[in-house]
């Protein structure tokens, strides 16, 4: 019998799990439902998968509609902890990997670009390797008028990801312009993007036997350059 975990990380990556998790409850009366019956309808929708989040935000965890939220220690920026690189990455792998306990495929997601999901999907991908997880990781790729300075730090997040995982689905946010209609925001379009992550993790889990595809599937490009 499979475990599956979805993890969304980092402010995008909680926005994707938000959104696999409102598409689950398509055609239900959300008003009647409390919030374990909510959870009870998401997780049958996805065949027992667990949507969870993890961000080193507060602010940003409680816009998640998830039960299982991981707060984990933003690095860089604890000082004030007097601990080092090394400690506070521990015991980010330690908390990752309690919430990953049990889990035969793991399905990875963020937006790269920012420094949280970047960083930490890698992590992430460690973790569920070492639980002898099939890894999935889906990310975006940055719009280009965003900022260099993304580009280039999505560009090193994916290289250092792309070998710790099965299959990593690459989502070039850009290539969404095209459909999107005139007068669109960036979230509009990241709507659409969001919308591919969704349907690809709801696809998958609804195919018999995928994790056996795509343990050894690679590289997926969806809207190359
Ligand atoms: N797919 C997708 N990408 C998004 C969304 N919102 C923002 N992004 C993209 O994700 C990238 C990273 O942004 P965040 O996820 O906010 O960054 P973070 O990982 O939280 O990192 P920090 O906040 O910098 O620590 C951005 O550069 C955008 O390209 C979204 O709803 N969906
Ligand atoms: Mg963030």
């Amino acid at each position: 019998m499979e475990n599956i975990k979805i993890i969304g990380v980092g402010g995008s990556g909680i926005k994707m799990m938000n959104q696999i998790v409102i598409g689950s409850l398509q055609g239900e009366d959300v008003a009647a439902l409390d919030a374990r019956m909510i959870i009870q309808k998401v997780t049958e929708n996805l065949k027992g998968a667990e949507v969870m989040v993890a961000d080193t935000k507060k602010d940003s965890l409680l816009s998640a509609y998830v039960f299982k939220k991981i707060l984990l220690k933003k690095i860089a920026f604890d000082v004030r902890e007097n601990k080092s690189f090394d400690e506070l990455m521990a015991e980010n792998r330690k908390v990752i990997s309690a919430a990953l306990q049990g889990a035969t495929v793991v399905f990875i997601a963020c937006g790269l670009g920012g420094k949280t999901g970047t960083n930490m999907a890698s992590v992430i991908a460690d973790c569920a390797k070492e639980l002898g997880a099939i890894t999935i990781a889906l990310v975006s790729i940055p719009f280009n008028l965003e900022s260099p300075q993304r580009q280039k730090r999505a560009a090193e997040g994916y290289k250092n990801l792309k070998p710790k995982v099965n299959t990593i689905i690459k989502i070039n946010c850009d290539k969404f312009l095209m459909i999107a209609p005139p007068g669109s925001s960036l979230d509009d379009i990241f709507y659409y993007v969001n919308e591919c992550v969704r349907g690809t993790v709801k696809n998958l889990i609804d195919m018999d036997k995928f994790q056996e595809v795509f343990k050894t599937a690679g590289e997926i490009i969806f809207a190359n350059d």
